[in-house]
């Protein structure tokens, strides 16, 4: 990538006073790596103090000010904001800046990773789920926006007719809506009757979940000797694969899957819109919940992960903790967490070295049976 196509972005969070100046860094920093996964580029990090986004502009109007002078002076392309934006505090962004780039995209958190999964759909139900979730986040916003034009066209005479665009919109969003969910049915119904037919066969489960990046894929492909694509970014996975295991301890073939990862703030219409993809773990007999034991932030991303399976109604199905990348830790850290962990069943490996990785099959064989 040259220097020129090389995208500029600011990157906005708002802090309340009480969180700390280091703390607040730490939140940015994943913000900073989908960035990098989404293709990078030159990120100018704007961190405000406010006890709650502004309603209008998320930032309050003098940090308004300052950043229109970054726009002109570093040539910004995107402004994404470590939150949820409404349509309001998005169009009147927009409308603040379009005079200096016309070309100019305000995004939120969850435009970002759809953004990225957009880039990184690959088969066409990863497509057609991403299509779904954009519509679920885009339409609300879109009714926003025209209520929000019809508002300021503001003449007697337009009005209705600014209503009348609002209902054909949102007619049409229903529509489109309703026409993806159909699609997606019809791949659901598929998944269904392979998981049937596996079930009839005698097939058991096992489904790897875990954080983005905690190297689900790269587990998966040792298991099975596959050679799906892993990768240092967040989300290289968006849709599910079958892979064959042999467990020699009870002397039976067993199916392993591989998913999407998790991320902290997972809008609910995404998880909603991934249900067919995660299907394969909402049936499996065992969750191997696979984390990065490397990573400074690994106990709130184990939470999140708790969470987000509490939500798609699997918090109480068999779960192993599989302490991945152990090559990265230290002994004192993997005595820490034996010791945090001592009431669960935990396994440790490195899915790249290979340590481990035989015992696991043992210890999904012992929970099997
Ligand atoms: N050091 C080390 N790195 C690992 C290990 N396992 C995976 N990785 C690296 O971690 C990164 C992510 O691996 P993936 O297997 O793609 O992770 P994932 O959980 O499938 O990620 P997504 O599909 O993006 O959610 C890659 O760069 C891997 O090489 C390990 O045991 N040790
Ligand atoms: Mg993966």
């Amino acid at each position: 990538m040259t220097e020129q196509n090389e995208k500029k972005y600011i990157l906005i969070d708002v802090v309340p006073p009480t969180v700390r100046r280091d703390d607040a860094k730490q939140e940015l920093e994943e913000m900073v790596s989908l960035i990098g996964t989404y293709g990078g580029g030159k990120i100018v990090e704007i961190i405000q103090r406010r006890a709650n986004p502004h309603p209008g502009t998320y930032i309050g109007s003098g940090k308004a000010e300052e950043i229109a002078v970054l726009i002109e002076k570093y040539k910004i392309d995107i402004i994404i904001i470590n939150g949820l934006a409404t349509s309001t505090q998005q169009y009147k962004l927009l409308q603040m800046y379009w005079k200096i780039n016309p070309n100019i995209e305000v995004w939120d958190r969850v435009d970002l990773i759809l953004h990225i999964f957009d880039k990184h759909a690959r088969t066409a139900e990863a497509k057609l789920q991403i299509q779904l979730a954009q519509m679920r986040h885009m339409g609300p916003r879109m009714y926003g926006l025209s209520e929000e034009l019809g508002r300021q066209a503001g003449g007697i005479g337009t009005r209705g007719a600014g209503e009348t665009n609002v209902e054909l919109m949102k007619r049409h969003w229903r529509d489109a809506i309703k026409t993806t969910q159909d699609k997606l049915k019809e791949l659901e119904k598929n998944r269904e009757r392979q998981l049937e037919r596996r079930k009839a066969i005698g097939f058991r489960t096992v489904s790897i979940v875990g954080y983005t990046n905690a190297g689900k894929t790269t587990l998966f492909n040792k298991l099975t000797k596959k050679e799906k694509l892993a990768k240092n970014v967040l989300f290289a996975t968006l849709d599910s694969t079958i892979g064959k295991l042999y467990l020699h301890s009870i002397q039976e073939q067993i199916m392993v899957s591989d998913t999407i990862g998790f991320i902290q703030n997972l809008p609910p219409a995404l998880i909603d819109a991934f249900k067919s993809t995660l299907m394969e773990s909402i049936h499996a007999d065992l969750l191997l919940h696979v984390i990065d034991a490397s990573d400074p932030k690994m106990y709130d991303k184990i939470n999140v992960v708790l969470d987000i399976l509490n939500e798609l109604g699997i918090g109480d199905k068999p779960q192993l903790f599989v302490f991945n990348k152990i090559d990265a830790i230290t002994p004192k850290h993997k005595q820490e967490i034996i010791h945090t962990f001592e009431n669960r069943r935990v396994h440790f490996l490195s899915a790249v070295t290979g340590e481990g990785t035989e015992e696991l099959k043992g210890t999904i064989g012992e929970m099997l049976s």
